[in-house]
């Protein structure tokens, strides 16, 4: 293949050319929030978007890289920061590197092992995800939340117990301040 070029737009996150655009709303996350009520509420009521994914797409074979964007709209589940699925990458030993464009985030992280951590996003901030972490970034912020990624083509995704369970602590307000509370749901799987 060729090289090329093409454009980020690093206050809107925009990738342009794109050729695979997923937006995800709340009813794409059903279970994924703590608060069931307030999840069904708000999806009854308009089914808010949550954020936008960015790819340029190339072929997904080993030695390729893909570069993304995220837009992650500011806003609560309940008292939980709008956050993306999380995943581990399919083939585990890849690894992912994110940088902070606009707004402020959080990066929660996590190994099957059992380890975690979260760390602090804004813009400038490169984030390293080694192989084997789980990784999920949360807006914390009051505008929208940008960031670029990018990771090996062949990575793929695996939402598995992510999907039914989330991560091991949950970021929510406590007296209008971010703050990282222990999973409840994480004592079922
Ligand atoms: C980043 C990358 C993508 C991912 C997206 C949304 O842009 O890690 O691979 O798809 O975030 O995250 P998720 O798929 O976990 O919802
Ligand atoms: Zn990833």
């Amino acid at each position: 293949m060729s090289p090329f070029a093409i454009t980020l737009d690093f206050q809107r996150g925009v990738l342009e050319p794109c050729n695979n655009f997923v937006q995800r709303h709340l009813s794409d996350m059903r279970g994924m929030y703590l608060d069931a009520a307030a999840t069904e509420k708000a999806t009854k009521k308009g089914d808010p978007l949550l954020y936008e994914v960015y790819q340029y797409d190339i072929p997904f074979e080993t030695g390729q890289l893909l570069v993304v964007t995220t837009v992650l709209q500011s806003g609560k589940v309940g008292d939980e920061y709008y956050m993306t699925k999380g995943h581990f990458h399919e083939k585990e030993d890849t690894a992912e590197v994110y940088l902070g464009l606009q707004g402020r985030g959080c990066l929660l992280l996590e190994t099957a092992g059992g380890d975690f951590e979260a760390l602090p996003v804004k813009p400038g901030t490169l984030t390293y995800i080694p192989p084997y972490w789980a990784h999920r970034m949360v807006n914390t912020g009051e505008e929208n939340f940008v960031f670029f990624g990018v990771y090996p083509a062949d990575a793929g995704h695996n939402y598995g117990d992510i999907e039914k369970t989330g991560f091991a602590k949950v970021l929510v307000a406590k007296d209008g301040q971010p703050t990282l509370v222990p999973n409840p749901k994480r004592g079922k799987r």
